[in-house]
């Protein structure tokens, strides 16, 4: 057996993949004089958990589909190579505050307060990151934050207001407004590295939230890449043109679809607000040409949604890149520094999102583009590199993962289950969870999703869309893009009463309150949509 310093001598003979195969980490991570053996650290791991607004897994390379080899995520897929990717984790209510406070606190949203966008998150109640500072961690987020108090349970908090802007934006540093020159996901980063090397107290270990506010709508992409994939044709989902023949009204009546719902603005017909004279330069002599080119063909019907979809994804796609981008940043630094071999990093989203999917963008329902999220995580000497797992994850479970991977006791009111077996197993315990309860409120509202109810297993999935009594069964196995509900098809009878049952067992078991009644659908009002297309 050779020793690993005879092995890094002749590492130039083996791929990086292969390396980190072998290792379950880098050999940058071994090169460097700082780093003990990872297993002979008995100091408390430090949790850098990565994340991103509207992040879908379509758009990691490491998992593979449609999209992988046009616009690989070289950064995220890395911490795959590394570590452990998540085919089945699920959010418990598919919109952006909801999922954050859901992670905060381990509950549901019926009883964390922040069922909608809309909800202030009562900052009083208990949250994983209280905990891990009680448990002696100090604790930082920078980035977006979004339940509208400020944060707390942090050592240091500096964060966007609401959604925050791409270009130059505010950012509240421990309670006072601070204006940065520069794109979003660089400063988010920069604010992040800042913290780790020049503000923490180096002797304890660290809890640090990194959130972008990439790739959320309208998908500006910063100033590295607004021509990427210009010249490049991004592949189409099968059911772009989905009619929604074969489901009820919810899907029929949505507001989110390419065709009707996505406006110039977003399509970046109109030029954003905010920039500075000298990124405008940049900006416009990026898009004055295609927009130009746009115009002259005077697209109608199909081809425009087609244009749209293009238009949209290569945004999308461009914005991503930075966040990739910018992970890799934050990886080279902890190669550099040496925190990488005791560090877990978990990559994931607040929620999936829809690229074209159905002819879709957003989020809220319960079909799986939305309802999945990415969760990739790397731990040298804990999680086998290059694993990837397949039972049912939730957002929910993050809180009393991070607690068990601090070896900090999770109270018996958070609702979820810690998977650090899953990470370093590589399998759940044989009682692990065979479904999941999911819950989404906010109608009426923007894009216009009904509330729903529902709860899915490996396999099916049954969504109950309570306002209207209406209610969808999918046999994912058959039908994963979730074309026909078989909720009417005697075959699968037996099914529904089954998944009915186990809906009203997780509604015990999580204590679900009925949801408020339903507000007035108000009168059409606000900004007339933009016709120009
Ligand atoms: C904004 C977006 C919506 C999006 C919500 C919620 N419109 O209102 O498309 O669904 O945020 O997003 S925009 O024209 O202002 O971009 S969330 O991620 O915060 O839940
Ligand atoms: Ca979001």
């Amino acid at each position: 057996m050779i020793s690993i310093k005879e092995y890094i001598v002749n590492k130039a003979d083996l791929s990086r993949r292969d390396f980190v195969k072998i290792f379950g980490v880098s050999a940058s991570v071994f090169l460097l004089p700082q780093v003990k053996s990872f297993a002979a650290t008995n100091k408390k791991p430090n949790i850098l958990f990565l994340f991103s607004d509207d992040h879908a897994y379509q758009a990691i390379s490491a998992y593979g589909g449609r999209l992988a080899k046009v616009a690989p995520t070289k950064n995220i897929d890395r911490i795959a190579d590394e570590g452990m990717i998540f085919q089945k984790c699920y959010v418990t209510n598919s919109i952006c505050a909801p999922c954050r406070a859901v992670i905060q606190t381990g509950k549901h949203s019926h009883l964390n307060g922040v069922i909608t966008n809309g909800k202030t998150f009562d900052n009083r109640q208990q949250t994983f990151p209280k905990l891990l500072q009680k448990g002696g961690y100090q604790t930082a987020i920078v980035g977006k934050w979004h339940l509208k108090s400020r944060p707390t349970g942090f050592d240091y908090d500096e964060v966007l207001p609401g959604q925050g802007a791409y270009y130059n934006p505010v950012f509240i540093k421990r309670g006072e407004k601070v204006k940065h020159e520069g794109y979003n996901s660089d400063i988010t980063t920069d604010l992040g590295l800042k913290w780790l090397k020049d503000e923490r107290d180096t002797d304890k270990p660290f809890m640090l939230m990194l959130q972008y506010k990439a790739p959320h709508r309208n998908w500006q992409p910063g100033p590295d890449h607004l021509t990427l994939f210009d010249d490049v044709n991004i592949p189409e989902p099968e059911n772009l043109f989905d009619d929604y023949s074969g489901r009820g009204t919810p899907a029929n009546t949505q507001d989110m679809s390419i065709e009707k719902t996505m406006n110039p603005k977003d399509n970046k017909l109109i030029t954003p607000r905010g920039l500075t004279p000298k990124q405008l330069e940049k900006w416009n002599a990026a898009y004055g040409p295609k927009n130009e080119k746009f115009k002259k063909a005077e697209l109608e019907g199909k081809e425009l949604v087609r244009w749209k979809y293009q238009r949209y994804m290569k945004d999308y796609l461009r914005c991503v890149r930075s966040v990739d981008d910018n992970i890799g940043r934050v990886l080279k630094y902890l190669d550099d520094t040496g925190l990488a071999g005791n560090t877990i990093v978990i990559y994931s989203s607040d929620q999936g999102f829809y690229l074209g999917e159905h002819g879709w963008f957003d989020k809220r329902f319960m079909y799986e583009e939305s309802f999945r999220t990415p969760l990739i995580a790397r731990w040298p000497g804990h999680i086998k590199a290059g694993s990837s797992n397949r039972d049912l994850v939730q957002n929910l479970d993050f809180a009393q993962t991070f607690l068990d991977i601090a070896d900090v006791e999770a109270p018996s009111d958070m609702q979820g289950s810690s998977f650090k077996t899953i990470l370093e197993k590589g399998k759940a315990p044989s009682n692990w969870r065979k479904s999941l309860y999911y819950q989404y409120y906010e109608f009426p509202a923007t894009h216009s999703v009904h509330r729903h109810e529902g709860v899915a297993t490996d396999r099916y999935k049954l969504i109950h869309f309570y306002d209207i009594g209406e209610w969808e069964f999918y046999d994912l196995k058959k039908d994963p893009a979730e074309m026909k509900s078989e909720y009417d098809n005697p075959k699968y009878a037996d099914k529904v009463e089954e998944l009915k049952a186990e809906l009203e067992k997780l509604k015990k078991l999580y204590k679900v309150t009925p949801p408020p009644p339903l507000r007035e659908r108000k009168p059409k009002s606000g900004k007339p949509r933009d016709k120009k297309y």
